[in-house]
């Protein structure tokens, strides 16, 4: 097994907050061709928020709900506003990766209706915020990470809390719910460091049940 695709420990990174390292490696290709199907359907995009700002990250959806913004706010919403279409379905590949981890981080129930397909090029970024716009936060959120490395800012309940940083390579899961689920987190401006396969540029799906 090459060194770069080995699996590695879980990592605890809170009381309920799970690192799973590399376990979406052997995916990974499955995963990517994926995204670039959903993503010629429902194209990357940058958003404004309610603030007014053109988000640095490209952002679409895929599953029965899509997390989108505008001016007015932040929602989930089943049409993306972009096409006048749903969004497209859920891969199979995403739905089942999901599952797996949520039941390695001790979730056995988890169904995920929206997942979150964010792309990032070199100096692109994610300012920290929480994720409060579902509507059960007993339900987990996995994050799986694609292509080129990132650092996440983990912080805590309270903006002010000054976040822990957290490598995040290609192939690298978080699971995190529970006491959790509520932190702060973003991720710092991309280095251009391009990765083998995926070459400028790194994809995070964050699943989530959203309705
Ligand atoms: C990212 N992730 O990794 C952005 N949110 O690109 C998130 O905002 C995120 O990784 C909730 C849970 C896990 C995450
Ligand atoms: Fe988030």
């Amino acid at each position: 097994m090459q060194l770069d695709t080995a699996p590695e420990l879980p990592q605890a990174l809170g009381p309920q907050a799970l690192l799973l390292p590399r376990f979406a490696a052997a995916d990974a290709d499955e995963l990517v061709a994926a995204v670039r199907r959903l993503s010629a359907v429902s194209p990357f995009r940058h958003l404004v928020t309610p603030g007014g700002f053109a988000m640095s990250v490209g952002l679409t959806n895929c599953g029965a709900l899509g997390w989108t913004t505008d001016r007015r706010g932040y929602r989930y919403a089943g049409i993306d506003p972009e096409t006048g279409q749903p969004w497209p379905a859920m891969p199979t590949v995403f739905l089942r990766l999901a599952q797996t981890a949520a039941r390695a981080a001790g979730y056995d129930r988890f169904e995920p209706d929206a997942c979150l397909v964010n792309r990032y090029l070199p100096g692109a970024r994610l300012s920290l915020h929480q994720d409060r716009n579902e509507r059960d936060f007993t339900q987990p959120i996995v994050s799986v990470s694609l292509g080129m490395r990132a650092t996440f800012l983990f912080g805590g309940l309270q903006r002010a809390v000054k976040p822990a940083k957290i490598p995040l390579q290609h192939g690298d899961v978080l699971v995190w719910g529970g006491s959790d689920r509520l932190r702060y987190h973003g991720i710092m401006p991309l280095k251009d460091e391009p990765h083998p396969t995926l070459g400028g540029q790194r994809i995070n799906l964050t699943l989530r049940k959203a309705g």
